[in-house]
């Protein structure tokens, strides 16, 4: 009988994600190639390839694999989310929206894919309807039903139930003096975050032939650590500055965003982060221990990170 403690010690979880990751980026790399016009293309590859830690195709293939699918069935899905991702960091870094220099330790895409016309919003746009595009052709064998059932999931994940709806409301606050809510701040991380990360796990489950009972877990499991993510990043954002802080005389790096740790202070921001990762992993006890082992470890990297 093997214990649990030994089956985790037989899941390494670097060697898992190295292997994905390169699987991912390869993947990737070829659902967009170079052809005419050659600059769109090389201006969507830029961000596209640029790096990232690819979470979220991690987690749609780790929930493939979670119901017993063969990770190959969800890949096309797993590209597409990336896809989706990569383009709202390009309008997220935008001029208009945060007008960032560096985006994935690299210039942003309007910084360097700069020509007579910004190609910038439409390399977003390629990379948009590219994620559709992946998702309606490159299913062979996969029942329609399924196919439709996890395009609806990544749209409403991108539309205003998800990133549009959520970067609408960070806008609203982003310079105005209003007081952010914990329930308005929970509400944009969702909807910013924890959807995108629901709709990877959900579309996984369903192409590795889930039952609907199945899926449902995961869909929670999957908003629980999506919205971890964010507070974890907030929970960052204070130790990390104030590590900072020490080595730069003074100089606040968090000074103007609403955070978990400000709302309810360094130690309940901690509390409730253990909150959702024990009340995510709790989704997976009825799953078959072995397979689920990646998801387990990936709720547990987004709960322990620290960039
Ligand atoms: C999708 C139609 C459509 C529009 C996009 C601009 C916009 C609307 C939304 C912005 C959403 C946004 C910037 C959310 C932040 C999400 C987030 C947690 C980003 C960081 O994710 P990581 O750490 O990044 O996984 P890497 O670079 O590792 O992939």
């Amino acid at each position: 009988i093997i214990t649990t403690e030994e089956e985790n010690t037989m899941f390494n979880f670097e060697d898992y994600v190295a292997e994905k990751v390169n699987q991912v980026n390869d993947a990737l790399d070829d659902a967009v190639p170079v052809n005419y016009p050659k600059t769109i293309y090389e201006a969507m590859k830029y961000s596209l390839m640029a790096g990232g830690k690819r979470i979220r195709p991690l987690l749609c293939i780790a929930a493939c694999e979670a119901v017993g699918g063969h990770q190959s069935a969800a890949m096309p899905a797993a590209c597409a989310v990336e896809m989706i991702h990569t383009m709202s960091l390009i309008q997220d870094d935008l001029p208009c929206m945060d007008n960032d220099d560096l985006r994935r330790g690299k210039p942003t895409n309007h910084k360097v894919c700069v020509c007579k016309h910004s190609l910038n919003p439409l390399a977003g746009d390629g990379l948009f309807v590219l994620a559709i595009e992946q998702m309606a052709t490159a299913t062979p064998g996969v029942a329609p039903n399924k196919v439709l059932a996890a395009v609806r999931e990544l749209a409403k994940a991108g539309g205003v139930e998800g990133l549009v709806g959520g970067q609408a409301e960070d806008l609203r606050y982003t310079g105005s003096n209003q007081t952010v809510k914990l329930e308005t701040l929970e509400n944009i991380h969702l909807r910013k975050t924890a959807v995108l990360f629901e709709a990877s796990v959900v579309m996984g489950a369903i192409f590795g032939g889930g039952s609907d009972e199945q899926v449902e877990k995961l869909r929670i499991f999957a908003r629980k650590i999506g919205l971890l993510f964010q507070v974890v990043d907030d929970i960052l954002d204070v130790t990390q500055s104030s590590e900072e802080l020490g080595k730069t005389a003074g100089k606040d790096l968090a000074v103007d965003k609403t955070t978990y740790p400000k709302l309810l202070g360094l130690e309940k921001a901690m509390e409730f982060a253990e909150k959702l990762n024990g009340e995510a992993t709790a989704q997976l006890t009825d799953f078959d221990r072995k397979k689920v082992a990646p998801l387990v470890a990936l709720a547990d990297y987004i709960a322990r990170r620290h960039n």
